[in-house]
């Protein structure tokens, strides 16, 4: 007698029988379980980039985010440092704070007023009786580190290692200034599409010839530009870049991590143009930190699963994903400038921004595009180019070994 099985196959099952070189099975990318053990494997347990550290930029600077099920507030104490917490009262569990970002002085909760210093203490709770232990009752933090300017953080109990993550941010992120930097723009955008689609858009420019014709105007959509090989493998045009920022001390060779987790290098942009604007000329008058040169180009920076980000001699661009649901990802986008830049006077924001603007506008859309074939039941994972999705290979493969693992570990403890 045969046996004939109606379950659906686990997260496991489908990540071990993926085509490697190929997109992944249809479920990895729309189904609920996928999404909760995407969750619970990978953005529970990961550090993950929560915004620059200029978007709180004085004492009672706050931002939020939510992590799936877990809403997070980072903070600015009276200390200077940015710490962060779980977004939840300890009286009744109310959300402390609702606005993705403001200012005040304490945390006050708006339910019934119990009121936190900025870092996490219970300082006032209003006819709690006799014997009530405010010490007892601290927000609940959660592991967070700034990085030159780049704020993690991390959900689980015992952070994964960030030693070399922390150690080449620091070194390669530090000349563009972004501890004196202020945020000149932000935009929060949600494209209907799983968080792995998202990412998976943003590692590869085999698209942007077709999507981006502003960005295009200025980043080469050469794969060579997206695909490295090691800190002395690249094309000659980007060898040649080294070699000039190596003789002005600025950190610009292919740094990664071995499972491809994140990535830094410092590309020089089309025809040594200076920043992703319409013009290809600078947009901000001043320029960050100790960038030496307007045609420095982008320093490229990602990390799975939340963020990329380019450094460009006059501002910075950091995104930020986090996933909604099984086929929505926020997507949120910091414009960074030195902070003694003036807007209207220095950058004009419209020049400043419009690339961008567009781009992720068009991103959304080829994503939004990618979903809804991917959800009709007569998808099929495709084979991705070697050479224009070589990044794209990186991603798919890191997060199908973290998820074999994680998975396979706990149906071992079973
Ligand atoms: O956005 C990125 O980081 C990469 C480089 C430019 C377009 N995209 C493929
Ligand atoms: Fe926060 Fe009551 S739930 S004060
Ligand atoms: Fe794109």
């Amino acid at each position: 007698m045969t046996t004939t099985f109606v379950q659906t196959p686990s997260t496991a099952d489908l990540v071990a029988a993926r085509r490697p070189g190929h997109s992944l099975p249809r479920d990895l990318y729309c189904g609920q379980q996928a999404f909760k053990d995407d969750l619970e494997q990978i953005w529970y347990r990961e550090w993950l980039f929560a915004g620059p550290s200029a978007a709180m930029p004085k004492t009672g600077s706050y931002i939020t985010m939510q992590v799936g099920e877990y809403p997070v507030i980072l903070t600015r104490g009276s200390d200077g440092r940015i710490r962060a917490f779980h977004n939840v009262c300890r009286h009744r569990g109310q959300r402390l704070c609702a606005k993705a970002s403001g200012t005040g002085a304490k945390l006050v909760c708006p339910y019934h007023q119990w009121t936190y210093d900025l870092d996490g203490k219970l300082l006032y709770a209003r006819d709690m009786g006799e014997g009530f232990d405010p010490s007892k009752y601290g927000l609940k933090s959660v592991h967070c580190i700034d990085l030159a300017g780049m704020v993690f953080i991390c959900l689980a109990k015992v952070p994964p290692a960030i030693n070399e993550l922390a150690a080449n941010v620091t070194r390669y992120v530090l000349p563009s200034g972004l501890a004196d930097a202020k945020v000149a723009h932000v935009s929060r955008i949600v494209e209907k599409g799983n968080w792995k689609l998202v990412m998976e858009n943003n590692r590869e420019c085999y698209h942007c010839g077709g999507s981006h014709p502003s960005l295009c105007r200025t980043y080469s959509d050469d794969p060579l530009m997206t695909v490295m090989e090691g800190p002395n493998a690249a094309s000659p045009e980007i060898l040649d870049h080294w070699a000039r920022c190596d003789a002005a001390n600025l950190p610009s060779r292919f740094v990664n991590a071995p499972d491809m987790q994140w990535r830094m290098a410092r590309v020089p942009l089309m025809d040594n143009q200076e920043s992703f604007t319409m013009s290809g000329k600078a947009a901000v008058r001043q320029r960050m930190g100790t960038i030496p040169w307007n045609d420095a180009g982008s320093l490229m920076f990602y990390h799975f699963p939340s963020s990329w980000n380019h450094f460009l001699p006059d501002h910075a661009i950091v995104f930020r994903i986090l996933p909604i649901s099984p086929t929505e990802t926020e997507v949120t986008t910091h414009w960074l400038v030195h902070k003694d830049a003036v807007e209207g006077q220095d950058y004009d924001l419209q020049k400043l921004i419009e690339v961008w603007m567009n781009t992720n506008d068009e991103d959304r859309q080829v994503v939004e595009e990618n979903q809804a074939g991917i959800l009709s039941p007569a998808y099929e994972p495709g084979p991705y180019s070697p050479t224009q999705e070589a990044g794209v290979i990186h991603l798919i493969d890191w997060y199908c070994g973290v998820m074999s693992a994680r998975l396979g570990a706990l149906q071992a403890a079973e």
